[in-house]
């Protein structure tokens, strides 16, 4: 909104003209949601203790987890206003990338609010059930995914793909793009709930990935840059740096409360909307196969699962002594904070790797 009242201005106060560049609105949807952020922390965990909106915790977790019953959670609550309010304030709101990849966010965000619903207020533990939620997740992710390739994305390259290392090669997938953007988007947001389980785990990795996209959606959307690298020219798509500032500040927000010790979780209203506000990145940038890597700890914590459950089925015996893999680590004693932030660094390492594939091509 900011930007739709304040650009037209830049005609008599010339100043005004800096709410043209990408740049400059990307930074203060930053500033913007950090600040909100961390003013309305406090706020929000107030509330949440208030209406006892806190964590039960299972019996079978490892052992420094039982002191962590009753944190409060739902905290993706803050998250969600947090980059809302600045992407609305700062985006162009014309562009049709900003506005799907809000719905993506809110879409996934309401099937995590209203597990989180049934598991935190209603009490049952085991949360929404399998056979309400995945479906729950496909219809979002197939509204996200024909938007896109129907309503959103030039036809040119609507069903295309970018393929890392290659230049000029963009197959076409024709109807099967429907079926690989579902698995994307929907692998993004159950790899991030799944890592969601050690204070800052997510978010911290949320955040570096989310410093990748920024800069990629850039280039992306930047017909010079696009063609010096040799990557896919996606129309419009630079705007959606604003939204990636947004979660980017919001993220480092929540995280000042999110930190070791947490006073607040993000719960799956958080975790689910961030994986599939990342898969939607993915999807609109063309660059959807780098996401294995700037999303790399995702992968390796969903792997860690798969593996885990397919060994026990199939040999009875288990890989890790704990899946998702944070869980082993802590079961080989390994303090909490020295896995976060060496989750922390492995993520920063795969997000800088990487951006060097662009040029490599
Ligand atoms: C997310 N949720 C945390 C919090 C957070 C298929 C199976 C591998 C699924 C997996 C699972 O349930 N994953 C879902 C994990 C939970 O956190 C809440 O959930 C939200 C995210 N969805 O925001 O609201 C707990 O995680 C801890 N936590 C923190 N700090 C944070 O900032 O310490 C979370 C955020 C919180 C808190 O303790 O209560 C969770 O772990 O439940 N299941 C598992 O991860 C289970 N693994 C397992 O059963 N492994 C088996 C098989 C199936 C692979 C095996 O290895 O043999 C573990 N989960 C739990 N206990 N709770 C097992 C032990």
């Amino acid at each position: 909104m900011l930007y739709h009242i304040l650009y037209p201005l830049h005609e008599t106060i010339s100043v005004f003209n800096v709410f043209r560049y990408i740049t400059f609105r990307t930074a203060y949807a930053f500033i913007t949601a950090f600040i909100i952020s961390l003013i309305l922390g406090p706020f929000i965990i107030s509330k949440l203790k208030k209406y006892h909106i806190g964590q039960n915790i299972r019996t079978d977790v490892p052992k420094n987890h039982l002191s962590k019953a009753g944190t409060p959670t739902m905290g993706g609550i803050l998250i969600m206003i947090s980059l809302f309010i600045p992407t609305l304030c700062w985006a162009d709101l014309t562009n049709k990338y900003i506005w799907l990849v809000l719905i993506a966010t809110i879409g996934f965000g309401i099937i995590g609010f209203y597990d989180d619903y049934i598991k935190v207020i209603k009490r049952k533990s085991l949360g929404l059930r399998a056979r309400y939620k995945f479906p729950a997740q496909v219809l979002v992710g197939l509204i996200i995914t024909c938007l896109l390739a129907f309503y959103v994305a030039d036809s040119r390259i609507a069903t295309r793909i970018g393929i890392p290392f290659f230049k000029e090669i963009y197959p076409d997938l024709h109807g099967f793009y429907l079926l690989f953007a579902l698995l994307v988007i929907l692998g993004a947001s159950n790899a991030v709930n799944l890592t969601d389980g050690l204070d800052g785990l997510a978010i911290g990795p949320v955040v570096f990935a989310m410093m990748a996209y920024t800069v990629i959606v850039y280039l992306t959307g930047n017909i010079k840059f696009a063609e010096y690298l040799n990557i896919p020219y996606v129309e419009g798509a630079g705007e959606l740096a604003i939204f990636c500032g947004a979660v980017i500040g919001a993220g480092l927000g929540f995280l000042w409360y999110n930190a070791y010790p947490a006073q607040m979780f993000m719960g799956d209203v958080g975790s689910l909307a961030l994986g599939g506000a990342l898969g939607t990145l993915a999807l609109a940038s063309k660059q959807e196969f780098i996401l294995l890597v700037i999303g790399g700890v995702f992968v390796i914590e969903a792997l860690s699962v798969i593996i885990q459950v397919i060994s026990f089925k199939l040999t009875g015996k288990r890989v890790f002594q704990m899946a998702p893999l944070h869980h082993h680590f802590e079961k080989k004693g390994w303090e909490e904070p020295k896995i976060i932030v060496r989750f922390w660094i492995i993520s920063i390492i795969l997000a800088m790797l990487s951006l060097s594939t662009l040029k490599l091509r």
